[in-house]
């Protein structure tokens, strides 16, 4: 479709076209029509969500009096959008940003075309940081944009741009707030500033007047993203409060999860029966798999930090974010890439760059990203995969990261009849030679890549698409002691699994699985899906292997071994867990199992335990440790889960293969501020997950 921008138009004849993205190639607009795939959330009655759903790229804009520091403050120059509690710089010497911010290259549609052109269809913009800086034209607070030398309201100039260019201009706006005197708590450095007569109910009523404000006076907003809900002043009640609000002012908004209090962790999907918002909101991370049902939005830094540093250059590639995007729109998530703009108003030359770059990628390979679902895929090892469908078949947009040096790509389980295949940066369309062999489709391939990042290869079929993963395997490790039975399942309906020992590909006349297989050595497994004796999957290949348990420590249970396991005590403030050579306890001795007896304060305090754990049978054992903040643990001085640094509750796990009888365990725990919690499990083939028994621990 050659390098013509076609960003900006929507020509598709869509009964509601007004509230879609454009971005559909000019190939597919004479030929096909896109239709939202019923089997996506894309069909959910509740159509607020479309435009944003279509979309998949945005833009992320922290920009605020953090700039004018640009990330260093006395000597140091690792700080961001934080630096005012990260620094601990207090209010009144923050305030001296404001008086230096005056970023008089700023301009609107500069902006707003770098987003366009990158193939980005909105913008979120930071209207107000955890700092509580305001940067536009607010009546509530003077501590805002007007007040600096700059004097102008940027949101009002984005708004503006936005609406030229067509792109949708979104909010962040922080809960969280350093500067509001009814906000609550105070940071924990912030000594002087009282808490006398502060009111969380009043604050509120200040975030409503201020979303009003957001909401009336720029006309319409796409999304309204909240951040800073973590402290524990905000709850469920506030944030439907809120949400209600919003949407009371402009119906058709979107807010992200971020407005509840239920956000898991940084993977920033929402916990189960708490409030959601529209949207999860995973941070700096990619989910591992597409989360059928559920939308989402990964924010990122191209560099590692939000708000402009002059001192990171530690960029993303182009390849990086490119592959990134690719990867979240098979997930048939959103990706959302942050800029931060320096004092004087301009963007990063290195992400100025990088933006240009991925539009020129966009420019060709729009299609197979905008509008687009999930991939049908289980697997795809070349690359990624994204589909569309038409109004006679299906799209699959083959993202090729690895080019088949073979100059063949099979795509294994597909079942349609194909129509056409052809690369997107092939102007001609040419069609490439594409043959059926069994369940796989194959598509021949030019010697060389078009694209080293990611070629895109559109391949119509006709139809729905009938398509089938490889079985799986539902066992959840592939390492045994004495034996394991194998089970193998398919989530298709009407198939069945046929096995053969080694690496091939089952036929038809290979073991047909009835029930689970007893493997007593290592063993390579083949499976693969038939029906009416043919077969409809490629093959999944998983060795099974038998491995030698740790030997057990040779003590009489009798003698050797009392109860409990013993600890040392530690304070000071950590952000990992520290090297233990070079402290000394503060208290130690022995308690029944990992608890935090006896500790003197409430934050900034360590655990060490250390003891034997007698393990009841020989076999792989899997540990957890389920920690807020850090944790981890060791078997015989082997490291078996690392869940260490600074986070709310999370759980991480590692397996190891254990002789019966007693083993050494240590387990290192410590915590910052917030709540505090340490549980470890314990699970084998045998003994579903537990919290690891008192009764097996010892010293
Ligand atoms: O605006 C950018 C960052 O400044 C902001 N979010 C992005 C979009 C951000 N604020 N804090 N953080 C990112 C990291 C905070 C992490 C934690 Fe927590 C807060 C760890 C513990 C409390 C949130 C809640 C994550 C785990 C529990």
């Amino acid at each position: 479709m050659g390098s013509q921008n076609n960003f900006a138009q929507s020509t598709l004849s869509l009964p509601d076209v007004s509230s879609r993205i454009p971005g559909i190639s000019a190939r597919d607009q004479q030929s096909e029509t896109i239709i939202p795939d019923p089997e996506t959330p894309a069909t959910d009655p509740d159509s607020r969500m479309f435009w944003w759903r279509d979309a998949r790229f945005g833009m992320f804009i922290h920009w605020g009096l953090y700039a004018v520091p640009a990330g260093e403050w006395n000597g140091k120059t690792g700080y961001g959008e934080w630096i005012r509690t990260s620094a601990e710089i207090p209010l009144e010497v923050y305030d001296q940003f404001r008086p230096k911010f005056n970023p008089v290259r700023f301009d609107a549609d500069s902006w707003v075309k770098m987003a366009r052109d990158a193939g980005m269809k909105y913008i979120v913009i930071t209207t107000k940081h955890h700092d509580g800086f305001c940067m536009f034209d607010t009546k509530q607070t003077d501590f805002n944009i007007m007040t600096t030398p700059f004097k102008r309201d940027p949101m009002k100039e984005l708004a503006a741009s936005c609406k030229k260019y067509g792109l949708k201009l979104c909010f962040y706006h922080s809960i969280m707030d350093w500067h509001h005197p009814d906000y609550l708590p105070r940071r924990e450095w912030e000594k002087n500033r009282s808490t006398h007569g502060a009111d969380f109910r009043l604050y509120v009523d200040y975030m409503k007047a201020q979303l009003k404000e957001l909401l009336t006076n720029y006309g319409e907003i796409g999304v309204l993203w909240f951040d800073g809900e973590w402290e524990n002043t905000w709850n469920e009640k506030y944030g439907k409060e809120i949400y209600h609000y919003v949407k009371s002012i402009q119906p058709d908004i979107l807010v992200n999860n971020r407005v509840g209090a239920g956000r898991l962790d940084m993977e920033g999907l929402t916990k189960e029966g708490a409030f959601g918002g529209d949207f999860g909101t995973p941070e700096q991370q990619i989910p591992a798999t597409g989360l059928p049902g559920v939308d989402w939005e990964t924010c990122m830094t191209m560099n590692d930090h939000w708000g402009y540093n002059k001192a990171d250059k530690n960029f993303k590639s182009t390849k990086e974010m490119i592959r990134m995007l690719a990867d979240i729109a098979s997930k048939g998530g959103n990706y959302l890439l942050n800029v931060g703009p320096t004092s004087e108003g301009l963007f990063p030359q290195e992400s100025i760059d990088r933006l240009s770059a991925i539009g020129r990628w966009m420019r060709v390979n729009g299609e197979s990203i905008y509008r687009t679902s999930a991939s049908p895929f289980k697997q795809t090892p070349w690359g990624r995969c994204t589909r569309a469908m038409t109004s006679s078949g299906t799209i699959l947009y083959l993202h090729v990261f690895d080019w088949p040096a073979s100059g063949k790509l099979q795509i294994p389980g597909v079942l349609n009849t194909p129509d056409k295949a052809y690369l997107l940066s092939d102007p001609s369309g040419a069609a490439l030679k594409i043959e059926r062999q069994n369940d796989a489709l194959v598509i021949f391939l030019p010697r060389q890549a078009p694209d080293s990042i990611n070629s895109v290869i559109a391949v119509h079929l006709k139809g729905k698409l009938d398509q089938t993963d490889p079985p799986e395997f539902a066992n959840e490790l592939n390492i045994f002691v004495d034996s394991l039975r194998v089970s193998l399942f398919s989530e298709r309906d009407n198939v069945q699994i046929r096995y053969d020992i080694g690496k091939s590909e089952p036929s038809q006349s290979s073991e047909l699985y009835t029930k689970p297989i007893l493997l007593k050595s290592t063993t390579i497994l083949s499976a693969r899906c038939f029906r009416d004796g043919k077969p409809v999957s490629g093959t999944i290949t998983t060795e099974f292997k038998k491995v030698e348990p740790l030997k057990a420590f040779n003590i009489s249970p009798v003698s050797g071994v009392a109860a409990g396991i013993l600890y040392k005590y530690y304070e000071g403030a950590w952000d990992s867990l520290p090297d233990f050579n070079n402290l000394k306890p503060i208290a130690e001795g022995v308690v029944p199992d990992f608890v935090f007896t006896p500790r003197r304060q409430d934050d900034n305090f360590c655990f060490k335990y250390d003891g034997y754990v007698r393990i009841p049978e020989s076999s792989v054992y899997t540990f957890s440790t389920s920690s807020d903040d850090g944790s981890r643990l060791w078997i015989d001085d082997q490291p078996i889960v690392n869940n260490d640094g600074l986070h709310g509750l999370g759980e991480k796990s590692g397996n190891i293969a254990l002789e019966k009888g007693y083993h050494k365990i240590c387990v290192a725990y410590f915590e910052r501020t917030g709540s505090d919690n340490l549980l470890i499990f314990v699970k084998s083939q045998s003994h579903p997950k537990q919290v690891l028994p008192k009764e097996w621990l010892g010293h």
